[in-house]
């Protein structure tokens, strides 16, 4: 077998990257270790920058996404037993954030995929990558029981935090930066009517929590929990009770409940790898970096990872230039960097820390009150919740 270029990973970056390179009439072929099934049952992320709407617009998936979504203009932060909502349209002269599962937007792009009759691979074993330190490099996997090899240009890593292409990097050219945070997230997804039209951050003392939807019938709502924790500890009485001692008197009086039809615990790090680019292999999206979700931007950079990726790519292939795939890395990474401070700053305001002491509550009060009440704070944030042009 042979493609121009072989993407490991069907996750948001392996199929956005699958269809952005079709639209500039390059070959790919997508290696995924999981079936399709498995994938798009997968809860993660529910909020998308105008740029990542922007790319599946470009690539024709966006239909769905426009009957379905929720364009949200703002934000409500809760703190010292109040809400102030934070008016991102207003603060960044109109821009917005669009609510929409990536199950959808995996959905979407599948049956793109499948329509335009792309190659993709389900349930491909022991996938291994060869020879991308040369101008031939080989990618080899099993398939109910049977060995194969594609041959190809280059290859792409979007296989996410735990893949296989970072880890086919020899550990001496990568440098890796990480924080891990003293505490999880416990994600419950229900059919009930969100409490807000918008989504609420909150910081409480008993941990941080947020209200988010997946639709007007859809709600998905997390509490800050122990790293150790399991969700067999948190029937759903439980959850629904801890949650409204975090929220404010009138969301915790009119929070409707119900059974949980999902229920998760996440760790939360930041991990950046560097470089990006190996020779003839590319990493983008968690295959390379990981922020921690209080941002919502995972789902985001892996988008803008691939942007720059694809584009990369058509300047090699369409106008010969190699300068796009030279300056991959760098373009990525600069724009990597800017959301992991973001999602760490975040992360440290609204959260509870096991050392969080009477001085630094307070200190995260003031941070709170000054960002809703500054304009300057107010339009530094929102221009990096919306995000930041690529
Ligand atoms: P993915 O989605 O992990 O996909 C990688 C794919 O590669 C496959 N794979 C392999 N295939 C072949 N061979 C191997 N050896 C392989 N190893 C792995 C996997 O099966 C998988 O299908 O990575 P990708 O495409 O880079 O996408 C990244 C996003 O999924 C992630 O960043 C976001 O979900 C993060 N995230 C959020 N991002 C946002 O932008 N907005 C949000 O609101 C948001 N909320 C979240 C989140 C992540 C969360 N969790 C669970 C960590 C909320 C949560 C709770
Ligand atoms: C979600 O809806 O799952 C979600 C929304 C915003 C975040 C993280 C997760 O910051």
């Amino acid at each position: 077998m042979r493609t121009q270029v072989a993407i490991i990973g069907a996750g948001p970056a392996g199929l956005l990257l699958g269809q952005l390179l079709h639209s500039y009439g390059i070959d790919t072929i997508i290696l995924e270790r999981q079936t399709r099934d498995y994938v798009l049952a997968r809860i993660r992320a529910g909020v998308l920058e105008q740029g990542t709407v922007g790319l599946l617009e470009q690539v024709g998936v966006a239909d769905r996404l426009h009957r379905e979504c929720l364009v949200h203009d703002g934000v409500e932060l809760a703190f010292g037993g109040s809400r102030h909502r934070i008016d991102m349209k207003q603060a960044t002269g109109g821009k917005t954030v669009t609510v929409y599962g990536q199950t959808e937007v995996t959905r979407d792009l599948m049956n793109a995929r499948a329509t335009a009759g792309l190659a993709t691979v389900f349930e491909a074993a022991d996938v291994s990558l060869h020879d991308f330190d040369g101008t031939s490099p080989r990618v080899r996997y099993t398939k109910d029981g049977a060995s194969h090899e594609i041959a190809c240009d280059f290859i792409a890593g979007c296989d996410g935090f735990h893949g296989v292409s970072r880890q086919s990097v020899k550990p001496a050219a990568l440098e890796i930066f990480e924080r891990t945070y003293p505490f999880g997230w416990l994600g419950v997804l229900s059919e009930t009517p969100p409490v807000s039209p918008e989504l609420i951050y909150v910081n409480h003392p008993r941990g941080f929590a947020l209200c988010s939807m997946r639709s007007l019938t859809r709600s998905r709502y997390y509490v800050q929990c122990r790293l150790d924790d399991h969700v067999d500890n948190w029937p759903d009485g439980k959850f629904w009770d801890e949650l409204k001692h975090r929220l404010d008197a009138k969301a915790a009086d009119t929070i409707v409940t119900g059974p949980s039809i999902e229920k998760s615990i996440a760790p939360l790090r930041s991990f950046v790898a560097e470089p990006m680019r190996f020779g003839r292999l590319f990493l983008a999206g968690d295959a390379a970096h990981i922020v921690p979700p209080t941002g919502a931007k995972g789902l985001n950079l892996a988008a803008s990872d691939v942007h720059y990726l694809s584009n990369a790519l058509r300047e090699f292939y369409v106008e010969k230039s190699p300068a796009g795939i030279d300056d991959y890395s760098r373009r990525a990474l600069a724009r990597v960097w800017k959301a992991e401070r973001f999602s760490w700053w975040m992360t440290t305001m609204l959260h509870r820390f096991p050392d969080t002491d009477a001085f630094s509550a307070r200190i995260q009060l003031a941070e709170l009150n000054y960002l809703v009440a500054s304009k300057a704070a107010t339009e530094a944030m929102s221009e990096n919740y919306v995000g930041l042009p690529y």
